[in-house]
């Protein structure tokens, strides 16, 4: 059996978790990831016959029976994965039942997965649904995203396109724009079934007020979605409180889409 420790995925989540804490988004226990892993690698490092424990999750999951995530823990830091992952993270396999996680690996001092286990697991059957190839949900707290938050229209329409408008390759990294839900208490199953009606459509959901999910083939693909909003927003908060002279027009963003031969949310465009 080859040391769990030196599992790509577990470097993946220590190197990805390292990096959001330091970009300031995920102060504090802010941010979770769920990362869909593949059995016959984890059985490299793990007897994945051997459960340590069982949680329950709180809601069904049936179409996630067998799959294994690693998960970042509730309470846990971002900032303090990397040192100590067996702590921070866990392996969880969804059981028969679709109703319990099966402890595989970590969670060492006796935790358990983020609190908002319901919009990932969610998120994920919704995002299978629509790419089978999906297997990264994420959550975090960019702050520039956040910020316009309280300034912008939180439309979908309005605050797609307002973010296209930011940079010049919005349109072709995010073409399905952004999903908006209202404030809502986290942690709950009900705004785990909004984020996943919003992720059948959307692979980036807005949590007013409070952050954003993202989804993804990989990490890597994952994080660029949230991190080229962030950027978007960044510039859209340097910039809101002058005078604008200058735009990329709907019809820039059009020839962009189609140059890059997206599939972009027409609608979304005044044209
Ligand atoms: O886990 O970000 O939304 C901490 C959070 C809750
Ligand atoms: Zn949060």
């Amino acid at each position: 059996m080859k040391d769990i420790l030196t599992a790509p995925f577990v470097e993946e989540m220590k190197k990805m978790t390292a990096n959001m804490y330091r970009l300031g988004w995920d102060e504090r226990n802010g941010g979770n990831i769920s990362y869909l892993l593949d059995e016959n690698e984890v059985s490299e490092y793990l007897d994945t016959a051997h459960v340590c424990r069982t949680i329950p999750i709180g809601f069904s999951a049936p179409s996630l029976i067998g799959k294994l995530f690693i998960v970042t823990g509730t309470g846990k830091y971002f900032k303090n994965v990397a040192d100590d992952p067996q702590t921070n993270l866990g392996i969880i396999r969804i059981a028969e039942d679709a109703q319990t996680a099966e402890l595989l690996w970590g969670f060492a001092d006796g935790g358990k997965f983020t609190s908002e286990l319901p919009a990932h697991l969610m998120s994920h059957m919704a995002r299978l649904a629509v790419d089978p190839q999906n297997r990264v949900i994420m959550h975090t707290h960019p702050t520039h995203t956040l910020a316009m938050n309280y300034v912008h229209e939180l439309d979908e329409k309005a605050l797609t396109h307002t973010l296209w408008e930011m940079c010049t390759e919005c349109i072709v990294v995010f073409p399905d724009g952004v999903g908006v839900l209202p404030w809502m208490l986290c942690g709950t199953n009900t705004i785990g079934e909004a984020t996943a009606q919003k992720m059948k459509e959307f692979r980036l959901v807005v949590w007013a007020m409070h952050g954003m999910y993202g989804a993804g083939k990989t990490l890597d693909e994952t994080f660029g979605l949230i991190e080229t909003v962030e950027k978007a927003a960044q510039i859209y908060m340097l910039t809101a409180h002058l005078p604008r002279i200058n735009t990329i027009t709907d019809t820039q963003l059009k020839d962009l889409a189609e140059l890059f031969g997206v599939i972009y949310r027409k609608d979304f465009l005044n044209l």
